[in-house]
């Protein structure tokens, strides 16, 4: 540690924490489409992104309403991996259903 020549005090460096940004967040969003069903969507939000069934009902509503609804913000390599996820569970099973990310 390192101290002061002339009284002795002891320097204490600064945190490197607070020499680090935050990383940057993103919003993972479900798109609508006229083909998915709604129990899909509503399972698919329960799985890959951790809502009771009443949120993620909520959520395909909003989706199927709006034509967008945020399933939840993550770290870049989180919310990629999501979207990964979401659309390769989609496809296997014939679906088209869209799932996109924005920074936030
Ligand atoms: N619009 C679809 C239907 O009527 C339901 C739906 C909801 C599809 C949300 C996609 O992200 C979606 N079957």
């Amino acid at each position: 540690m390192a101290t002061n020549q002339e009284n002795g005090s002891v320097l204490i460096p600064k945190k490197q924490k607070e020499a680090v940004k935050p990383p940057s967040m993103y919003q993972v969003l479900l798109l609508n489409d006229d083909y998915t069903p709604m129990e899909f969507v509503v399972a698919i939000i329960q799985e890959y992104f951790n809502k009771d069934r009443e949120t993620a009902t909520q959520i395909m509503l909003k989706v199927h309403r709006d034509g967008k609804g945020l399933c939840g913000i993550y770290p870049k390599d989180i919310a990629s991996t999501k979207v990964e996820l979401v659309l390769t569970h989609a496809r296997k099973a014939g679906h088209p259903l869209q799932c996109v990310m924005e920074e936030a």
